[in-house]
């Protein structure tokens, strides 16, 4: 029956992530997964999160199956978060969201419904961007292209390229873009340049998706949603998933949202009820628990303040290492430039270095970054910035070809 069945070639996140937990060498240090990680080199529980959890077990209620949406209360605190309370598209109930299975299960269900729904469009992801975004966009039956995104000589954004690109693309292509923290390369547009980019979107008449991870790690919650609140301002129709596995650290709990932003309540409707369909033919309903543990952190005033505290910290902590990083290895290796440690924003930078430097970074030096050179900076602490620089800078002395 499955002789056929080819041995699945690994995630070139996921499977490295399991390889370092296997990996014996006591000073292993991972920059690998785009996970939070404190200065202890543990994934925090966040005090927020453990009290909502409290309360949630102290309550003892039954555990009936959600509505295939989601929860209320979470849904609605998630169109809050995204948009303010007070923003048009949210009182007018122009939104339509779903609670999902992390956002990569929103990412994924948005995939399917643009399939059933949008047939003839193509989907264009930044160059790079998360190995992901593809897999999931190709696995729900659409194509996928690139736009130019990175400019690797300045270590900056390419955004004159990335506009010209956009302004030759079909009506209804659907334009995957990280509202903040870009993944893998840290590189995020501007306001000046999501405010020149919509204009592009609404006159080509794209559809926008956005894909926000990272809340809170790049300039601030608030600051976060410029993108999403941008666009439903300028009445844009365009998808967004949102997490709360980094910006809460519930990565297990699979806690996120997609939101679709519809030109009315009545289409709002629709879109939801479509969606619906999309989550009840794959599992039915989401889990309770990350859900109710997120929407009371985001609705408890006292909770949500301690909430907004720890991301400030989780934030500055990485800007921190962001710095140390950069003058270590600007000590260490003179005549070369680290400012994109500094100028990059959110959990990664990408390093430039190639996939033979990141393949000698782990075996000889036990530092795991992703083989594209995207390395996870949430993982360095007081105690392994300083080892990691010192390897980086060894194999870049190697003189390995940069890519
Ligand atoms: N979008 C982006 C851009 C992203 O980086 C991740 C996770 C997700 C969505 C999915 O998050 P979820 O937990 O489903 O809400 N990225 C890290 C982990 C992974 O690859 O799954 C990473 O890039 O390392």
């Amino acid at each position: 029956m499955f002789h056929h069945v080819e041995p699945f070639a690994g995630d070139p996140i996921l499977s490295l992530n399991e390889d370092f937990q296997k990996d014996p060498r006591p000073n292993k240090i991972n920059l690998s997964i785009g996970i939070y990680f404190d200065d202890t080199g543990r994934i925090p529980v966040l005090d927020s999160v453990r009290r909502a959890e409290a309360q949630h077990v102290a309550k003892g209620g039954p555990k009936p199956y959600l509505p295939i949406e989601g929860a209320a209360n979470f849904r609605s605190a998630v169109q809050q978060l995204l948009f303010g309370a007070d923003h048009e598209a949210v009182t007018s109930g122009r939104v339509a969201t779903i609670q999902s299975v992390g956002s990569s299960g929103g990412l994924k269900v948005g995939a399917d419904f643009i399939n059933r729904w949008l047939p003839g469009s193509e989907v264009w992801v930044s160059d790079p961007t998360w190995d992901n975004h593809r897999s999931m966009f190709e696995g729900a039956g659409l194509k996928v292209h690139t736009y130019p995104y990175y400019d690797a000589a300045s270590g900056g954004l390419r955004f004159a390229e990335m506009l010209s690109t956009l302004r030759t693309l079909p009506p209804q292509s659907v334009v995957l873009l990280h509202a903040c923290c870009h993944n893998p390369t840290g590189v995020d547009l501007t306001r000046a340049q999501w405010d020149e980019l919509i204009p592009v979107l609404r006159e080509r008449r794209l559809l926008p998706y956005l894909d926000l991870a990272y809340q809170g790690f790049g300039d601030g919650i608030e600051a976060d949603a410029y993108a999403a609140r941008a666009l439903a301002s300028a009445g844009l129709s365009f998808f967004i998933a949102n997490s709360f596995s980094k910006s809460m650290s519930v990565y297990g709990e699979r806690c996120g949202a997609l939101s679709v932003a519809c030109p009315d309540a009545k289409q709002a409707v629709n879109v939801l009820g479509q969606l619906k369909f999309t989550v009840r033919r794959n599992y039915s309903s989401p889990p309770i628990h990350g859900g109710q543990v997120a929407a009371t952190v985001l609705t408890d005033p006292a909770l949500r303040a301690v909430w907004e505290a720890e991301l400030g910290s989780m934030r500055e902590r990485i800007l921190a290492m962001r710095k140390k990083l950069h003058a270590v290895m600007q000590a260490k290796v003179p005549g070369r430039n680290f400012d994109y440690f500094l100028t990059q924003r959110g959990m990664f930078s990408y390093t430039g270095l190639s996939a033979e430097q990141v393949d000698v970074l782990r075996e000889q030096h036990a530092v795991y970054l992703v083989r594209s050179g995207r390395m996870c900076l949430a993982g360095l602490n007081v105690n392994n910035v300083e080892a990691t620089a010192v390897a980086m800078a060894q194999v870049l002395a190697q003189g390995l070809p940069r890519r």
